[in-house]
């Protein structure tokens, strides 16, 4: 079997329809040549500084990744907080949580010579397993081409709803996700995936973004990773998916300057039931 492929434009609910079935599916051309040209120009250079320092054997030894690329690039806010994608992450995040949050935004450039990253989840960070609860969901966008070649991200469809602790066994089909510049891969966070081995000769640069609910910890700590000003600069919805943000009117709010908290609003809190409406 293959990932279903939609186009752009295709309706939301379609898109849904797919990773609900799946746990993944391929948007292509979600974003434009222009943004993802401009993407990869910034991250250029913190590719080749720093690219190199999470090496290990989960992430490989032949592959560069970029960490809070939000602070590295402007032309990523369109990328981070597409519309359209957060329409889709609308429909998988918001019956748990009142909103999502930003977990990471990491750049990773696999280059010849690496090896198939070991399948897995991204929600093993959180240790819990609620089924039917999406605690977080990933975008990968592809910089560059994508190939089964040069390392496609290679998705198990329908392990999303194995219980846990089934692991990709020899007889579970792996599939890849090859796409062009601009095109998404979205993938729940219960589905196993993993970076494919690159046999090609020219590297494949991906961001993935990951969100999660507003009432989690996220995976980055994005209130120390970039500069208040260059935060205070971004766009809203981008702020608030950040961690400039209370949940449910009462999760994580401090006390100002004069030593005040906000008054909290409890409306659509947790003991109210936040989906009443
Ligand atoms: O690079 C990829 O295609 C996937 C990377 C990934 O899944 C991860 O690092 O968690
Ligand atoms: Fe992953």
């Amino acid at each position: 079997m293959a990932l279903e492929r939609l186009p752009g434009d295709a309706p939301t609910d379609s898109i849904i329809a797919a990773i609900r079935r799946d746990g993944a599916a391929i948007v292509e051309n979600f974003v434009s040549q222009e943004i993802v040209s401009q993407v990869l120009a910034d991250l250029r250079e913190p590719f080749d500084v720093v690219g190199r320092s999470t090496e290990n054997d989960f992430n490989g030894y032949t592959t560069l990744r970029v960490n809070s690329v939000l602070d590295l690039s402007d032309a990523s806010v369109e990328v981070v907080g597409h519309q359209r994608m957060m329409a889709v992450l609308d429909a998988f995040l918001l019956g748990h949580a009142q909103s999502y949050l930003m977990g990471s935004c990491t750049a990773i450039e696999i280059h010849p010579g690496e090896q198939d990253q070991a399948l897995h989840r991204d929600d093993t960070i959180y240790p819990v397993h609620l089924p039917g609860m999406e605690l977080q969901m990933s975008v990968m966008w592809a910089l560059t081409d994508f190939t089964e070649e040069n390392g496609a991200t290679r998705v198990v469809p329908g392990s999303h709803r194995w219980v846990f602790p089934r692991e990709p066994g020899p007889d579970d089909e792996v599939v890849q996700a090859p796409m062009t510049p601009g095109s998404a891969l979205f993938y729940l966070g219960s589905a196993f995936h993993g970076g494919g081995a690159n046999n090609a000769n020219t590297p494949r640069a991906g961001l993935v973004n990951t969100y999660c609910l507003g009432w989690l910890r996220q995976e980055v700590n994005h209130i120390l990773s970039m500069p208040r000003e260059t935060a205070a600069r971004m766009p809203e919805h981008i702020q608030k998916m950040m961690g400039y943000s209370l949940h449910g009117g009462m999760l994580g709010y401090y006390p100002t300057d004069d030593g005040r908290v906000p008054s909290r609003d409890m409306k659509g809190g947790a003991m109210w039931g936040w989906q009443a409406d």
